[in-house]
């Protein structure tokens, strides 16, 4: 079988971690091999500049901001994802391009031609071949997201997105939504569901697009 990439989206704890814990769990039990990787900082490169794009306490432009985001995002696609691709390995990606347009172009109001233009060239045009989109109103999912940090005793070194109004996280949930309906490859879930009823709407996708990966 072909490699299939997987990307998953949404806002800030929609839920991606729990549920891509899940997908790879039921993809180990079909034996099948699996990357799990993430944006940004699934590269060895990426991992350094994820500690420069999300501390807080670091001041960069919008711009510089995009272009760190593009690089991360050439060097993983590059390096990581599509040699696992052309190994035939499933590839889960926590957040791909249309974060870029989602955050960058609906939220920081940059020229949406110009990003798609831009993660062209990052990604040599490679597209997921399914895009989940747990769909959730960014106050949940901050309160969850919130919870989680002082759970976890996590610090500001993450937060730069975290800081931002909840205007802006609103612009990204209806950013998301748009960016869906001009594209085939969207699935989109209820993320305000319970975790196990995400997972059990999204296996549904899983299984039909598995089978018509091993029919081609
Ligand atoms: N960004 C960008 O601007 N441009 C780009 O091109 C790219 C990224 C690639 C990366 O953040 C930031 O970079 C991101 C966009 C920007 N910023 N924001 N916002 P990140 O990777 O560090 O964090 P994140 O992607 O936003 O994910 P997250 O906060 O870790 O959330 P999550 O993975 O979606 O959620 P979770 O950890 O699975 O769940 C959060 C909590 O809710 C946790 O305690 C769970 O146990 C709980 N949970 C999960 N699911 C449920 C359900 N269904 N019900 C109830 N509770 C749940």
């Amino acid at each position: 079988m072909a490699g299939l990439f997987i990307s998953l989206e949404g806002v800030e704890g929609a839920g991606k971690t729990t549920l891509i814990q899940k997908m790879v769990a039921y993809f180990g039990r079909c034996g099948k091999e699996v990357l799990l990787t993430r944006e940004p900082g699934g590269s060895e490169l990426g991992k350094k500049l994820r500690g420069i794009i999300l501390n807080a306490e670091e001041k960069i432009c919008p711009t510089a901001e995009l272009l760190l985001f593009l690089a991360d995002r050439a060097e993983h696609t590059e390096t990581c994802i599509a040699p696992a691709l052309a190994q035939g390995k499933i590839v889960l990606c926590d957040r791909f391009i249309d974060s870029t347009v989602a955050y960058q172009g609906y939220g920081r109001g940059m020229d949406i031609d110009r990003l798609n233009m831009l993660n062209a060239l990052a990604t040599n045009d490679l597209k997921p071949d399914l895009t989940i989109l747990l769909d959730l109103d960014p106050e949940i999912g901050l309160a969850r997201a919130t919870a989680r940090n002082i759970a976890q005793n996590l610090t500001v070194s993450e937060g730069r997105f975290e800081a931002e109004a909840l205007e802006f996280h609103q612009k990204i949930r209806t950013g998301f939504l748009t960016i869906s309906r001009r594209e085939k490859r969207f699935l989109v879930v209820n993320a305000a569901q319970d975790a196990d009823a995400v997972f059990a709407d999204v296996l549904k996708a899983l299984e039909r697009l598995l089978e018509e990966k091993e029919s081609e």
